[in-house]
């Protein structure tokens, strides 16, 4: 191991060294990026001692690795999270005071990687983080897009879409691997040679690795995420230079650039697109290549592959690993096709994200066979040798469908375990997602309820309350998040409450200032802070919020004499840019903010709050500063919600339904500090079938008839009265996601969250009570769950 001893002397050196040496910089004339970039490489350095020292154990110790791979990894900023995990974050502070820069400006310098969309990439970062803190031998392969996300800002209250460049300065983190590439081929034909079938590709590019090293806590193991990029495989044609076309000679450079260009930023609709089929094929054949090409540098036996290697598919976005790893098998290898499916099975997972039937991937046979026609080979023959295997089988259960290739039927046929991301989501995949394959395989889906890194959801972005908790109770919490228990006679003690409530408010007063800064209205800290930061998306409902809140604005000046609890509803969350009633619930959600914020009747009882551009920093900002989680989607759409476990891990209760792991929340937490209000999963498929159930919701809520009849008047868009009748049409005729049926009871609940909230002393229990049980969130649960149940593999510390 190196030297961790690391003194502030041997830092302040090292960052010297870096700002001269490799930034090319004298001290009196660097710039806070300078300084950033100096430290991050100083930082950075410390990481790989640890990083050498666990690659190298896993190879001389012959280690089962596990494999993660997965379109998105939503990482955020590095700085900060990988300085903490080594325990270097307070050194760097006095460190870099001493060079007169502030430790807070130079981590806000850096661009957070956002190669995400939501939920599943983050949970891809999480579970990154906690498979190196638990000392699993691991990689993760992802593409490096060029741009990440898009940075969202609003036009007169709408979206507007701009590119996101994190990578346009150098990102101090990644080791270029040039030497480590391979060659993806797409199109062409199919050969058969000597009996064995090639693959003779139309078009290939070189895939050529990117590693980011990821320390775990306290610095005691740390795994590669390998990002590959995409690179044209002849470089420009000189030919065509040299006679003066310069674009043509540079077209196969940008074709072959195309691929890692930029992420799909739609996960709501699945668009079949050509670019994004090659996408996945691009990261998941070069995973592939490199996972085979580490096996056999070691063994020759490839029937036992599943003694290495473990791969799991993050969603089905990577499910062509089950044709590909057998095409590399039969065609590369001589494997016969029935050793080949029976290795894939053995060695693949597959985690399903998602019921929603818009969301689920189906690729065009035609488009599919252009691209892929090798695949497409496989992929008829795996779906016939199911067909034989387990003979009787309905012919509607299969993965080729009316010309259509259904990835989540290939990922699940392809696996040893399916899994689901909360008990319930489990349980509906089993039931209404894939009833016939469960069961004709009982065994093969399990559950592994998400999880969240402690390191980054709490004690790094909430120093007030980690520091209360630390004090209380020691470290060991943050390796092993169910000792947050130990708080609980605590809570007893009104002393511990105060402290829990001061660290609270120290969290309001930065994140009031920040809105001040960003959106230029003034919030009052005493006022409650009800948060709703996520995807926009019908079934998640912010529409139900806003609802909610024009009828309290309603209230409030129907009445402005009573003594209402002053409320600060913040929203945050980005649109796909082409699904229209998303947007047009952002519009509304700014109209409504417009006219709230500036009516003198309503003062501080009310203000709506809606920064744009929600990503993981001001995730990181707001979860610490909510005293209230909205997580109200209809319930059993919701995979898990992983937002959900972050508020309650920073002290805010939740105000939500039955769904994903609201449930598991609220067994955990108690029904006492929980507002738990809504249909079932149950329920909402009974409600569905009665043809009148908005009309039935509507006329039995007055607050809700108010509420509808202000957006059909224009009340909130004076300058377009017509503008929100879609929306109001909508939620009396059609209303799918059951926002009428669920408003009674969601007003409801906001009444009684009111109520406690007056109670300053219940509240604070609850608050606490939240943080002390949210012990089973820790994603170092999730990630020992797969270790055991689909990986079968040890830590290796
Ligand atoms: C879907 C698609 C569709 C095709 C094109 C691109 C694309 C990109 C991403 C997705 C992901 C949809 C699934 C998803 O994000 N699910 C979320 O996963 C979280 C982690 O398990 C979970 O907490 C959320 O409840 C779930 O919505």
């Amino acid at each position: 191991m190196t030297d961790t001893a690391l003194t502030p002397e041997r830092l302040q050196a090292a960052v010297l060294h870096h700002l001269t040496y490799t930034i090319g910089k004298d001290a009196p004339h660097a710039s806070l990026h300078d300084w950033r970039m100096a430290l991050c490489y100083a930082i950075r350095d410390r990481v790989v001692g640890p990083w050498f020292a666990s690659t190298r154990r896993t190879w001389e110790e012959d280690r089962k690795r596990v494999y993660y791979l997965s379109m998105e990894y939503l990482i955020g900023r590095i700085l900060e999270d990988a300085a903490m995990n080594l325990g270097l974050r307070d050194m760097a502070v006095e460190v870099m005071e001493g060079f007169g820069q502030d430790f807070h400006a130079l981590v806000e310098d850096e661009p957070a990687a956002a190669l995400g969309n939501g939920g599943l990439g983050r949970l891809a970062a999480c579970f990154m983080e906690s498979m190196a803190t638990l000392g699993c031998p691991a990689y993760g392969y992802g593409i490096r897009y060029e741009h990440g996300l898009f940075r969202q800002r609003f036009e007169a209250g709408q979206q507007v879409e701009a590119p996101e460049d994190w990578l346009t300065t150098t990102n101090p983190w990644e080791f270029d691997r040039p030497e480590s590439a391979y060659t993806i081929g797409f199109k062409g034909h199919v050969e058969t040679v000597k009996g064995r079938e090639r693959w003779v590709p139309g078009e290939t590019v070189t895939a050529s690795a990117h590693d980011t090293p990821v320390v775990g806590w306290q610095g005691r193991w740390a795994n590669t995420l390998r990002l590959w990029s995409a690179k044209p495989t002849t470089l420009f044609d000189l030919e065509r230079f040299n006679r003066g076309d310069y674009a043509a000679a540079a077209e196969p450079e940008a074709l072959a650039r195309t691929i890692s260009r930029v992420l799909y930023p739609d996960d709501t609709t699945y668009a079949g697109k050509e670019l994004r089929l090659k996408q996945e094929f691009f990261m998941t054949s070069a995973a592939l290549q490199d996972i085979l090409r580490r096996y056999l540098a070691s063994h020759s036996d490839l029937s036992r592959l599943h003694e290495k290697v473990a791969i799991q598919m993050n969603d089905t976005h990577p499910a062509i690993a089950g044709p590909e790893l057998m095409r590399l098998m039969m065609d590369d290898h001589g494997v016969s096709f029935e050793e080949a499916i029976q290795t894939a099975q053995k060695v693949l997972g597959y985690t399903n994200h998602t019921l929603l039937p818009e969301a689920l991937e189906r690729w065009s046979t035609y488009l599919f066979g252009n691209v892929l026609p090798r695949h497409m080979q496989i992929i008829e023959r795996i779906d016939d040798w199911h067909r034989k295997t387990y003979a009787n089988q309905a012919h509607y259960i299969g993965i080729v469908k009316f010309q259509e290739v259904h990835m989540g039927e290939l990922a699940f046929m392809m696996s040893h375990k399916v899994n689901g991301v909360s008990a319930l989501h489990s349980e509906l995949v089993k039931t209404s997602l894939f009833p016939e394959l469960a069961a004709q395989h009982p065994d093969r889906i399990v559950n592994e309820t998400n999880g969240v890194t402690p390191r980054r959801w709490l004690n790094m972005c909430n120093r007030p309350l980690s520091g209360l908790i630390t004090g209380t109770i020691g470290e060991a919490w943050v390796g092993e998040l169910d000792r947050l228990r130990e708080l609980e006679p605590h809570i007893e003690d009104a002393g511990f409450r105060a402290a829990f409530g001061a660290a609270k408010r120290a969290n309001k007063e930065a994140a009031a200032a920040w809105i001040k800064r960003e959106c230029g209205v003034v919030v009052s800290p005493d006022a409650l802070f009800d948060v709703h930061v996520k995807r926009i998306h019908e079934y998640k409902r912010q529409l139900l919020n806003i609802l909610q809140t024009v009828a309290h604005w309603h209230a409030i000046r129907e009445n402005p004499t009573a003594d209402w609890v002053p409320r600060v509803k913040i929203f945050g969350g980005k649109s796909a840019p082409g699904y229209w009633v998303a947007k047009e619930i952002i519009h509304l959600i700014n109209d409504v903010a417009n006219v709230v914020n500036s009516d003198p009747v309503v003062g501080d009882r009310l203000k709506v709050i809606y920064p744009a551009n929600y990503n993981v920093p001001m995730a990181e900002l707001l979860m610490p500063a909510a005293d209230l989680s909205e997580q109200i989607s209809t319930a059993g759409k919701e995979a898990s919600g992983t937002g959900n476990m972050k508020f309650m891990m920073n002290g805010a209760p939740t105000i939500g339904t039955l769904d994903g792991a609201n449930i598991e929340i609220l067994e955990e937490v108690g029904a006492e500090n929980f507002f738990l209000f809504g249909l079932t999963a149950e329920e909402v498929v009974a409600r569905r079938q009665n043809p009148d159930h908005a009309r039935e919701a509507i006329l039995a809520s007055q607050s809700l008839q108010d509420v509808l009849q202000m957006l059909a008047e224009g009340r909130f868009s004076p300058d377009q009265r017509d503008r929100y009748h879609g929306v109001v049409d909508r939620v009396w005729h059609h209303d799918y996601f059951l926002v009428a049926s669920d408003f009674a009871a969601y007003e409801a609940a906001q009444g009684a969250v009111d109520a406690a909230y007056r109670d300053r002393d219940r509240w604070q229990r609850m608050a606490a009570m939240n943080t002390a049980r949210a012990g089973f969130f820790s994603s170092d649960r999730t990630i020992r769950g797969y270790m055991k149940d689909i990986w079968s593999t040890e830590s290796a510390l």
